[in-house]
């Protein structure tokens, strides 16, 4: 068996083009085939790895003596969405590289809002020299809604800086700074302290649709920026935008930064591109780094043959 790595990435340019995927895994492991799928040429029976981001549903299926499929990203809905994906081990990726980059964006709109960026960019248009009010970290309150890998580093960076931060969890879990709750019942009890909500969760059956416009009311409305703010880099299917939309629009919320969407790319015709109150950044809060990952799965692999456990398989009855 030549135990080949297929590079199944779809649908991307800049750092999702596939061949420069295809490339970096190449140059890491040099001694066996590394093949960029859907190839019609391709010894699909010599694969048995598979690094994949957003791969065709079915394409998997095809592969006969496929052991573990390499999810490049951390977030696995797209994947498991797939009713025919081969049961074999699912790994999601997981690197302190990612962890930095998203902790660099939840901070970045956590600070946004809180040092008003948006009255500042409308004095700077109008030459208007207006510094308001400007209040400390420590008056406001971070909510995090997923306390996992990413939630969890957000979560401690921005309690050192200041913050009152709470996280949300399924399971019971203790982080040192940080208020802990976990579970249906807790829910409401974290949302009633929480001024800026970061939404961090993987979109499983249980999340999905979470953040609607019941969740958006129980927000804090007790904070100093005049109501609460979310901030969404999990998954567009975590929240409902149409009660998104109507939040901001009737003041139930105060802004937004929205990196995932229902649709993406986000349509045209979405009123968030243009809305006075939201931030819109394309599905890159944390994107995942062609030469770190390759590394990575080049390393799990190496491991994997020596008998070794593979790191970070998803646990695919509860969805991440
Ligand atoms: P983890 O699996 O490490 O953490 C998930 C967290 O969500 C855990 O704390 C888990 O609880 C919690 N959770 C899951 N289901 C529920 C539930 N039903 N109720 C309450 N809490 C729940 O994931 P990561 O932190 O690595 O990643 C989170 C998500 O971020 C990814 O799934 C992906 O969708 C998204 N992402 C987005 C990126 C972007 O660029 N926008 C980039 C990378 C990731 P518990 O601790 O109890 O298990
Ligand atoms: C991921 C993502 O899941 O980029 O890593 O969304």
């Amino acid at each position: 068996m030549t135990r080949a790595l297929a590079v199944v990435v779809t649908g991307g340019t800049d750092n999702w083009s596939p061949a420069r995927w295809r490339d970096r895994f190449a140059m890491r492991l040099p001694d066996r085939p590394v093949v960029l799928l859907p190839d019609g040429a391709a010894d699909l029976a010599a694969i048995t790895y598979a690094a994949v981001w957003k791969p065709p549903a079915g394409l998997l299926a095809r592969l006969p003596n496929l052991r573990v499929v390499f999810n490049l990203g951390a977030g696995v809905d797209g994947v498991l969405a797939d009713p025919t994906l081969p049961n074999v081990p699912l790994v999601r990726a997981v690197s302190p590289d990612l962890t930095g980059r998203m902790t660099e964006y939840v901070v970045m709109q956590v600070l946004l809002h809180h040092r008003r960026w948006f009255h500042l960019m409308a004095c700077q248009r109008e030459r208007r020299w207006a510094p308001g009010l400007q209040w400390a970290a420590r008056d406001l309150r971070v909510g995090v809604l997923g306390l996992g890998v990413l939630g969890r580093d957000s979560a401690q960076v921005l309690a050192r800086l200041g913050f009152q931060v709470a996280g949300w969890s399924r399971a019971p879990q203790r982080v040192e700074g940080i208020a802990c709750f976990a579970g249906r019942d807790q829910l409401d009890s974290f949302l009633a302290r929480t001024d800026i909500l970061v939404c961090l969760l993987p979109l499983t059956a249980d999340t999905r649709g979470l953040v609607d416009r019941a969740l958006l009311k129980k927000l804090a409305r007790n904070g100093p920026l005049g109501g609460p703010i979310l901030i969404n880099a999990g998954r567009g299917g975590l929240h409902v935008e149409a009660d998104v939309i109507a939040a901001l629009d009737d003041g139930t919320l105060a802004g937004a930064s929205l990196d995932v969407f229902e649709i993406e790319p986000l349509p045209l015709r979405s009123p968030l591109w243009a809305h006075p109150k939201v931030i819109v950044t394309p599905h890159n809060a944390a994107d995942s780094d062609a030469d770190v990952l390759a590394a990575d799965v080049a390393d799990q692999i190496t491991a994997f043959e020596r008998g070794a456990a593979l790191a970070n398989v998803v646990d695919r009855a509860i969805g991440y």
